[in-house]
């Protein structure tokens, strides 16, 4: 580790550039470079592979946001500081580089930390800068400039949080907070730098000293041995065993072991939403069209990167083939997860197996050796059965073409631009237009599939959608409902202010889950209705973007087509049969009015 030099105990009250304190160094018979906690934040990063900061000027970073730029990083400054925070932390998810958001205090600071609490829940690694005020008069309760305890408020929503006073533990600060984000299960670091860090001048070598390039900052974990020779025995013995990729699987990027590990052993497999393409939606061993008929009837269940959270049914219940909604079904299951404690969080976990998912898989893939007995015939023949007819009946669907569209047919459409470009970023959220989108558009590659994550949020979007198209310089094409591309509609502006190749496909029904709905009382609009026949197309064009309305699926075609040939900025407002969607999706028994029942 670098020494720190205590060089700067009385912080100069220095301007914004080092150059600018030198009037202080001509007074001086022997001057000397100085350097402040502006350039320091920036040169820790840059030492550390970070590329680029998602943000938010105003007071005390804007200057910060000019010299990120004039630094040569790539400072993306985004129209709320929410969506610079889910931008970050999917740049995380797609990198295994901490994604960074830098934000003013306190409204600054909470629009962020939306998203620090999200990268956190889904084991994103992220890193939120606040600027924030005089700890002083913060602490004294004075009632400074945007006043706020942003530290105490921060640590119950994320893995690690830190404060910095002084220049000379800039260095410091910054390689913990990576260490904290990227290490073991990812998650969101909060970095809290007061104004008058940014200021502080320190003699420059002594800075430059202080800075750490963090060594080997996600350390591999290897499994036990033993630990995986429990797993392969339990799935050994299994007459119908299943693998659950998640969406940890695909953070690991251990792409050719997982393949091989579902190729070696002929188990089938579900991948859960942002797993998919993994292996390709189309493998043979994909089990996702059965999947109602595999979770209940599995005996021996392998997690990889997969919680038993609810998206799961926390393993129990009717899903998974118990009696009633808590008892569980008879699974055993392994789990290759690195967190220690994920383990038994729901229901017993027969074999753990501890790691990161890159060790671990091949490590289960080497002891797998050659002699491995495939699934009986039995199991992966029914599976088999129900997949071929179940993807006949979809296929059915897909193919009428009802006016006005609905989600089906439009999503067809999506489904085929996806298959013709495998390459492109697909985002997506909403209730139906995320549902539906999951179960119809295959996806070929892995990581090509981000969405709502673990919480179902909204307001992933556009956000997303711009960290994409940034970090991976692809096709982004997001899918959003009506309702959910509200609450990051505004960002088309950063769209097509970067020039970014997003296609924005909004599927509007007029409303949240649908736009039929009307106030009993006949006073108002009803509280999930939107304005009929709104033109979200509009928007985009206020900012020179391409927009498009699409009413049926040959325009939605031509439209899509044209934005990927063109790579411009566009958005296509889709219209969709107001009546085409359900309560709330695949998840209407989650409201509390059905449980009543
Ligand atoms: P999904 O929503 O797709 O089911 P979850 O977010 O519930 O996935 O689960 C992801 C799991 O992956 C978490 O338990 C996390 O600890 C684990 N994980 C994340 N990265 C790694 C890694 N590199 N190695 C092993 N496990 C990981
Ligand atoms: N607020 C936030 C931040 N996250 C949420 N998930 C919700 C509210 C509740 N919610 C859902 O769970 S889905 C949804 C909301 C408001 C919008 C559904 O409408 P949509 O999709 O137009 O996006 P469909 O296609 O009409 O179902
Ligand atoms: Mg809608």
């Amino acid at each position: 580790m670098a020494t720190v030099t205590p060089s700067a105990a009385a912080p100069v009250a220095a301007s914004a550039t080092p150059q600018a304190s030198s009037g202080q160094a001509a007074a001086n018979a022997h001057p000397h470079e100085t350097t402040d906690g502006f350039h320091l934040v920036i040169e820790a990063l840059k030492l550390n592979g970070i590329d680029t900061i998602f943000g938010l000027p105003g007071i005390p970073i804007t200057d910060h946001t000019r010299m990120i730029q004039g630094a040569g990083l790539r400072m993306i400054s985004f129209r709320h500081e929410q969506n610079a925070g889910y931008a970050a932390s999917i740049a995380g998810f797609l990198t295994q580089k901490p994604g960074i958001c830098l934000t003013v205090s306190a409204p600054g600071f909470l629009n962020g930390l939306t998203a620090l609490a999200h990268a956190t829940t889904n084991c994103f690694p992220m890193i939120l800068i606040s600027g924030s005020s005089e700890r002083e008069i913060v602490d004294l309760q004075q009632g400074d400039y945007e006043e706020m305890d942003q530290l105490a408020i921060a640590k119950p929503l994320c893995k690690a949080a830190f404060r910095v006073l002084n220049a000379e533990d800039i260095g410091v600060g910054i390689a913990r907070a990576i260490r904290a984000a990227v290490s073991g299960r990812p998650g969101g670091v909060y970095l809290d730098f007061p104004a008058k860090l940014f200021a502080q001048s320190i003699d420059a070598a002594a800075g430059k000293a202080s800075l750490i390039k963090v060594v080997d900052a996600a350390p591999k974990q290897i499994p036990a041995a033993d630990a995986v020779k429990r797993a392969l025995d339990l799935l050994k013995g299994a007459k119908k065993p299943l693998i659950v990729l998640g969406k940890g699987a695909a953070y690991a990027q251990a792409d050719a072991d997982i393949k091989a590990l579902v190729e070696k052993t002929g188990i089938p497999y579900l991948a859960m939403s942002m797993a998919k393409g993994l292996l390709p939606d189309t493998h043979e061993l994909a089990a996702g069209a059965a999947r109602s008929y595999v979770l209940p009837e599995a005996d021996v269940v392998m997690l990889i990167g997969a919680r038993l959270n609810w998206l799961l049914s926390h393993g129990k219940g009717k899903t998974w083939g118990g009696k009633d909604h808590k008892a569980w079904g008879h699974q055993k299951f392994i789990q290759v997860d690195i967190s220690p404690q994920e383990a038994d969080s729901n229901v017993k976990i027969d074999a753990p197996v501890v790691g990161d998912i890159g060790s671990a898989v091949s490590a289960l893939v080497a002891a797998i050796g050659s002699s491995w007995t495939r699934p009986p015939a039995e199991w992966t023949g029914a599976i088999n059965e129900r997949k071929t007819k179940n993807i006949a009946k979809m296929a059915e669907t897909l193919a009428r073409d009802p006016s006005p569209m609905n989600f089906h047919s439009a999503l067809n459409v999506v489904r085929d631009i996806i298959k013709a470009n495998p390459d492109a970023m697909l985002v997506n959220e909403g209730a139906n237009a995320l549902d539906f989108t999951r179960s119809i558009v295959d996806m070929y590659k892995p990581r090509k599939r981000i969405d709502v994550g673990t919480w179902g949020i909204m307001g992933i979007g556009m956000g997303y959608s711009v960290a994409a198209a940034v970090v991976t310089r692809q096709q982004v094409i997001a899918v959003e409902g009506d309702s959910a591309f509200g609450f990051s509609g505004m960002e088309v502006e950063t769209i097509c202010r970067y020039n970014l190749p997003v296609c924005v496909v909004v599927m509007n029904n007029n409303g949240v889950y649908k736009g039929t709905d009307v106030d009993p009382t006949g006073r108002d609009p009803a509280p999930t209705v939107f304005v009929k026949g709104a033109r979200y197309d509009k928007i985009i064009e206020a900012f020179g973007g391409v927009g498009v309305n699409a009413t049926t699926p040959a325009e939605l075609r031509r439209a899509m087509e044209e934005a990927i040939r063109s790579r411009k900025p566009t958005l296509i407002n889709a219209v969709i049969d107001e009546s085409a969607g359900t309560e709330s999706g695949r998840i209407t028994s989650l409201n509390p009015s059905v449980k009543k029942k």
